[in-house]
């Protein structure tokens, strides 16, 4: 074979070659078009909002977790949402606890139509808020803000899933004086929302049971020093010490006590219920001298599944349930059901729905809402601190 016919050979086969892939193809591209189209996903977003940042962002950080958890099982279920495979967004918000920017990311959120909004984390956030979702008619669950304000507005959205400052102030009060048989008792709250209520409430409970309050003070959410308001606690001569806020101030509150050599009991709510509270208090935890109370009731099967919980989110996130994390996986679980079961993620839709929610299977315990959004037969567990453990003494409904 000359070179002429070589090159005219080898130029027919790539022609050949050519042709054939172009066929290939079009017969690809008939076959694609008569496939059925596979289903579009519905994209559902949900707020959460919690203080990521600021002294309580390791709560707050614990919080969104929680909802992440809850998020991430759901979307590996195959969710589907009215017959349509819905795959959920979270759109996770940092309040820093205060309130004004609580309402700034709360309006981002309605601006960026949420079907939902999972928190706020702080009382002092979730109330003024609350307003922004109802006048929108975004449905809310709160998973830890606690003064009674937050579901008594008359809003329709606005729900919580532990119980109020009513009952945890009330029944420390009384175990304050049954239990730890406090005669003198000195009082401090850092001005929030949440720590003024849940103060008031004990005071309120604790001189019904018979105790005198000695002292009365206050300092703030931010505050760091103590020693002029503990130096006149100490001269009082109290035999219990109740601190309304957060376990990022208690912990040094601890720390100055013990320098002055305060030995009275230390009370506290679900704010400083905490696993940090051991790291932020060191050794002024002390063995069986601070006591406190979350708001869930911590007993027979929510007992069994909030343990089995708390080894899922430790392998998962490689971290310690520091608070109300199980809290914010139910409150994203129960809002999520009851799109599902209304067949819509359209809050007017699913709103009702949620509402009438009865004893939902949580893993925090059964979960209904009364009339005002509230958990119905909402309980606490009182807890104790041994050296470097919160243990459990006694659930109270
Ligand atoms: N319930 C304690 C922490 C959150 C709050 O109510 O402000």
């Amino acid at each position: 074979m000359n070179r002429n016919k070589s090159s005219a050979l080898a130029l027919s086969i790539i022609a050949a070659a050519v042709l054939l892939t172009a066929c290939g193809k079009k017969e690809e591209k008939a076959a694609a078009s008569s496939a059925p189209a596979a289903p579009a996903s519905l994209v559902v977003k949900i707020g959460h909002v919690a203080p990521t940042s600021g002294a309580i962002a390791h709560l707050g950080k614990d919080n969104e977790i929680g909802a992440r958890m809850a998020i991430e099982e759901l979307n590996a279920s195959g969710l589907t949402i009215g017959g349509q495979k819905v795959t959920l967004e979270l759109l996770a918000e940092d309040d820093a606890a205060d309130p004004k920017q609580g309402t700034a990311v709360a309006q981002k959120l309605v601006d960026a139509k949420v079907a939902g909004v999972v928190g706020h984390l702080n009382s002092g956030t979730t109330i003024p808020a609350s307003k922004l979702y109802s006048d929108a008619g975004i449905p809310q669950i709160s998973p830890s803000a606690t003064n009674p304000k937050y579901t008594r507005q008359g809003f329709k959205t606005a729900f919580r899933i532990v119980a109020d400052d009513v009952h945890l102030g009330g029944t420390l009060g009384k175990f304050a004086v049954e239990t730890l048989k406090g005669k003198n008792i000195a009082v401090i709250d850092d001005r929030t929302a949440y720590g003024q209520g849940v103060a008031e409430e004990f005071t309120k409970a604790a001189e019904a049971a018979g105790a005198k309050v000695v002292d009365k003070q206050f300092t703030t959410d931010k505050a760091t020093d103590f020693n002029a308001i503990l130096t006149s606690i100490k001269g009082k001569k109290p035999d219990v010490v109740f601190f309304g806020g957060m376990d990022a101030v208690a912990g040094p509150m601890l720390k100055q006590m013990k320098s002055l050599g305060i030995k009275a009991k230390f009370m506290g709510g679900d704010g400083i219920c905490t696993g940090e509270l051991i790291k932020l208090a060191g050794d002024a935890l002390g063995d069986g001298q601070v006591y406190c109370a979350e708001a869930g009731g911590v007993e027979g099967e929510a007992k069994a599944s909030m343990d089995e919980f708390k080894a899922k989110f430790k392998t998962k996130f490689n971290v310690d349930v520091n608070l109300y994390a199980p809290y914010t996986y139910d409150a994203t679980k129960v809002m999520v059901a009851a799109m599902v079961k209304a067949g819509s993620a359209d809050p007017a839709k699913y709103l009702p729905v949620l509402a009438s929610t009865t004893d939902y299977k949580g893993v925090t315990g059964p979960i209904t809402f009364d009339e005002k959004g509230d958990i119905k037969n909402g309980a606490l567990t009182i807890f104790t601190y041994k050296v470097d453990k919160r243990e459990q003494i006694a659930v109270v409904r």
